[in-house]
């Protein structure tokens, strides 16, 4: 379409409004009650502008038309009327507010209005600061409904609303009582969209200008949002969401956003800790370092082997690249793992052997394009709430949704349908949909015979999975299976999301590529169209640690350590063999220590204590060992037990990269120093090594990243320049102009013979049972306020929002029991005990509960077993047996 703005022809697309066509025109208009993201209400009247001399319309609201004659310039007055008409019901200070904080103090400068003169007296309506993070000043709200969208459309919480009437009309939580009690989940969107300052957060409340800001990556789950965070000094003042071109579009969460008060807890760690006659004593760098080198290079001598090291998937890429060079060329083992054994070990097997490679298969922006949704054993509106968000607004689009969890998540309350199999039985269940694919002739038959191998064997195992047995394994009534079925099967493009629901299990890798299966005779991944097969990774960069080769059997880019030809390229950058045997894995590490076999094992940021299964065990093993030395910025229950602890930078405090879930390398810059005594990771390693006299070179992060480039074939495109020059790049990026690769296996599948792999895998029992001593079952895993072990979020205001554990308890359960909500409730297991409180609801089913493990004094992970994923080792978290009991 065309039009003519002042006079000027411009040209917008179809569906397009009058604001669009002046943006269009190059010129600018204030917008107060319009945020580009939302619906809109042309409220405000502040963008006014008139067309064809016919008098003023609401530019936002009109749709444009061919041959419109818009006057902007010549309506000027109109929106400064409207301008001052809001500022006349304001106190005089909403125009003290800093221009970089309010939408109305820029316009009104713009357009020369000013605090009406003399005093109006106002109705004092009075703040809400009962929230540790958003911060209502209701004396500023102009009532333009923002927030309330912002919240619903973006967010999808709907936990705020519009109370009062005319010029008293003011936002409110929808629950009516403080804001701090109401369903708000603290993602800040609301504050974002306000256009006055009403909304406010606390690092803005001071009024101090903001001095720095700087572009980083989100240190905390694996979505990988794009920050901008300002400071002020060694302060920050407020991380803001990034939004054009960013993995989360202008959003993110109460962690990102708000939960970095850590920084600066009392109880950071500055100095490092030597253990002296029993007791964690402090001690210099040169002290720590030398006593380190020392006691590792006697180790070494005698046995390489002897040693082991954890590496961090909170640390970055270049951290994780130079802990496991120096496990294999400084001390000369393949000793190496990181906490993805704990978490997606499945997903990286599972796909690896399905597909070919062991990362998602698309870009989370595919899921615009697609009209169904199968999400299966996740909870993204508590653990990457930028992704659940993202659904949510799909679903409310049209998409189709099918949830698969046992409880009765946020996003299952809105699903078309949700079944809730019994803990430990998806392979029955995804045989079971696969059954109703093949049955009902979904299936891709072109596809199948074109791109995968294994079809023939995977439908005489299908035969044996109708719906009604799958019901008697499982407890999924038959008709919502196959209603689950018919979604999937026959959407245009659907896609796949899971998370540990799929992979925390005894059958974990089973069970992802059972999963796999539906995508494959769907034919809705690779080649064919269809959103994929997504696992929601878990930490910032896991993916990054095992990418980097912090794995017992690969090397950088997932070169096999038993591939002389991979061992030869790392050999000539590291001037130094590459030991040939296969390290081992975390659990391993662990039975060796008790064993007496390990000699040293280095923790880099990993509660192992607080975080991995069956903690009793863990504890025996740590003793065990004579030297255990861990990294952290905190004295975890595991540095606690350590003999040497050195103190380190977080992420706002140090440079590098990590890769989100969706294989994207992303810079992380530092953002603020970190505090004096503290270094990174990376120079702790560099120092260790230095005192061994060997030297790992890499001198900065780039230059680690770009060695990491010339010895894996995967990233050889990648380096610091580039991310700096272009953004994000998701791997595979093959050389310095490979654009990188969104979207995998356009051009078939990269197994060996090309094809992807069916897998004809039986359902097969969990390692735990419950029986009559242990009648219900334990599911553990995230609440949203709280980050894993907990060691950061709890050093923050999020623990005003959730101050302890519970466990959730069926309400019929609860009566058997006795148990009131609040109560203290003791949990035994085979394997140990814990006492939580009880909170009661029917988001859990009869007959099982559910804790998180967040909070280290309520002992979870005693509970839980060493039963573990048969091909990965990851531990079977999702299931336990236990029995409750009422603590007094
Ligand atoms: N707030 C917050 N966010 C986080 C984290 C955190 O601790 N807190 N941790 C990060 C990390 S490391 C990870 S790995 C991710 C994890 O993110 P998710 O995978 O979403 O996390 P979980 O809550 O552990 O488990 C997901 C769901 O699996 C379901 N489930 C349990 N057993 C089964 C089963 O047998 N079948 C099926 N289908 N479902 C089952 C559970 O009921 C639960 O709702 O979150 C990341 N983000
Ligand atoms: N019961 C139960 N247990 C579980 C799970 C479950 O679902 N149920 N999930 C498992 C999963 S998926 C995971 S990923 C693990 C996570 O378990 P962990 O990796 O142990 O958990 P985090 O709390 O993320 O981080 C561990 C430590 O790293 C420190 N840290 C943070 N940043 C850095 C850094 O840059 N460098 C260093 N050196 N340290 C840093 C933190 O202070 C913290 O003490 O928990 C597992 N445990
Ligand atoms: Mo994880």
């Amino acid at each position: 379409m065309m039009l003519f703005v002042d006079g000027r022809s411009v040209e917008v697309p179809a569906g397009a409004t009058l604001l669009d066509a002046v943006r269009a025109a190059g010129l600018s208009i204030p917008t107060l009650c319009h945020d580009d993201r939302l619906s809109t209400v042309a409220s405000c009247r502040t963008c006014l502008v008139d067309i064809n001399g016919r008098g003023p319309v609401a530019a936002c609201s009109t749709p444009a038309a061919d041959g419109l004659r818009i006057a902007v310039e010549a309506s000027r007055d109109d929106r400064r009327a409207a301008l001052q008409a809001i500022v006349a019901g304001l106190p005089a200070r909403a125009l003290d507010v800093p221009a970089d904080r309010s939408e109305l103090v820029r316009q009104c400068a713009g357009h020369g209005v000013t605090a009406p003169a003399g005093a109006v007296l106002l109705p004092v309506r009075g703040k809400d600061h009962t929230h540790p993070y958003v911060k209502l000043d209701r004396d500023l709200c102009i009532a333009c409904g923002r927030c309330v969208r912002a919240c619903a459309e973006v967010q999808g919480t709907f936990a705020l609303t519009m109370v009062g009437r005319g010029a008293g009309t003011v936002v409110a939580p929808g629950t009516g009582g403080p804001w701090v009690e109401s369903d708000c989940v603290s993602c800040g969107a609301c504050v974002d969209t306000c256009p006055t300052g009403a909304l406010s957060e606390p690092g803005l409340l001071n009024m101090l200008p903001i001095e720095r800001q700087t572009m980083t990556t989100c240190g905390y789950c694996g979505v990988g949002c794009s920050l901008e965070v300002s400071t002020r000094g060694n302060e920050i003042m407020t991380v803001r969401p990034a939004g054009n071109g960013t993995v989360n579009r202008g959003h993110a969460c109460v962690k990102g956003r708000f939960a970095h008060g850590f920084l600066g807890s009392s109880e950071r760690l500055a100095t490092p800790l030597v253990r002296r006659n029993g007791t964690l004593s402090e001690a210099s760098w040169e002290e720590a370092t030398g006593y380190v080198a020392a006691r590792l290079a006697a180790i070494r001598d005698a046995d390489p082997d002897g040693f082991a090291v954890i590496s961090s998937a909170r640390a970055t890429n270049e951290e994780n690249y130079l802990a496991q060079k120096f496990a294999r060329a400084v001390m000369g083992t393949n000793n190496v793992d990181n906490c993805s054994r704990l978490c997606h070990a499945p997903s990286a097997a599972g796909l690896a052997a399905t597909f070919g490679l062991g990362g998602g298969t698309n870009p989370f922006d595919d899921l615009d394009r697609c009209d169904a949704v199968l999400l299966v054993g996740a909870n993204p509106t508590a653990a990457h709430p930028v992704v659940g968000a993202r659904i949510f607004q799909r679903v409310m689009d049209g998409a189709r949704l099918v949830v698969v969890d046992p409880r009765r998540t946020y996003l299952a309350r809105h699903a078309d349908v949700h079944l809730r199999p019994r803990p430990g039985t998806n392979v029955a269940v995804f045989n079971g949909l696969a059954h109703v694919l093949v049955r009902e002739g979904l299936v891709d038959t072109a596809f199948l015979a074109a791109h995968t191998a294994g079809y023939g064997e995977l439908r005489a195992l299908l035969a044996e999975y109708p719906p009604e047995r799958v019901a008697s394994i499982s407890g999924v009534p038959a008709d919502d299976l196959v209603r689950a079925a018919l979604i999937y099967g026959q959407a245009a493009a659907p896609a796949i999301f899971y998370g540990l629901g799929v992979t925390e299990h005894l059958h974990g890798t089973d069970g992802v590529r059972t999963l796999s299966n539906m995508a494959l005779l769907r034919g809705a991944v690779g080649p064919g169209a269809g959103g994929g097969v997504n696992p929601l990774r878990g930490q910032n960069n896991v993916q990054g640690a095992s990418d980097m080769g912090a794995l017992p059997d690969f090397l950088p880019g997932y070169q096999k350590v038993l591939d002389p030809a991979a061992r030869a390229r790392c050999a000539a950058a590291w001037r130094q063999d590459v030991p040939v045997r296969p390290g081992l894995r975390i659990p391993q590490m662990f039975e060796a220590a008790r064993d007496g076999a390990l000699k040293a094992l280095w923790i880099i940021g990993e509660d192992v204590l607080t975080t991995d299964p069956d903690s009793t065990s863990v504890r025996a093993a740590l003793a065990a060992c004579p030297l255990v030395i861990c990294n952290d910025l905190f004295l975890s229950a595991t540095a606690a037990a350590a003999d040497v602890v050195f103190p380190v930078a977080s992420w706002l405090e140090k440079d590098g990269t990590f890769v989100n879930f969706d294989r994207r390398f992303q810079r992380v810059r530092e953002v603020v120093a970190a505090p004096g005594g503290v270094r990174t990771d990376f120079a702790v390693l560099q120092a260790v090594a230095a005192r061994m006299g060997a030297d790992l070179r890499c001198a900065t992060p780039a230059a680690a990243m770009a060695e990491c480039a010339a010895v894996a074939p995967l990233f050889a495109g990648i380096s610091h320049p580039r991310l700096e020059r272009e953004g994000p790049l998701h791997w595979p990026c093959g050389s310095a102009d490979s654009p990188g690769t969104p979207r995998l296996y356009q051009e078939g599948f990269a197994t060996e013979d090309g094809l992807a792999h069916l897998a004809a895998k039986p359902y097969l029992p969990p390692g735990e049972q419950c029986d009559t001593e242990f009648p219900l079952l334990l599911i553990t895993g995230r609440r949203g306020e709280h980050y894993n072990s907990g060691s950061m979020t709890r050093r923050t205001a999020n623990l005003r929002l959730l101050d302890r554990e519970a466990v959730d308890v069926e309400p019929g359960d609860a009566a058997a029991l006795g148990l009131r909500d609040g109560d203290s409730v003791r949990l035994d297991s085979r394997h140990g005990s814990a006492v939580l409180r009880a909170a009661i609801t029917d988001d859990v089913e009869p007959g099982q509960v559910f804790a998180g493990f967040h909070f280290p004094g309520a002992a979870v992970n005693s509970l839980t077993s060493p039963v573990a994923d048969e091909v990965t080792g990851c531990p079977e978290y999702k299931v336990t047996a236990v029995r409750l009991s009422r603590a007094e």
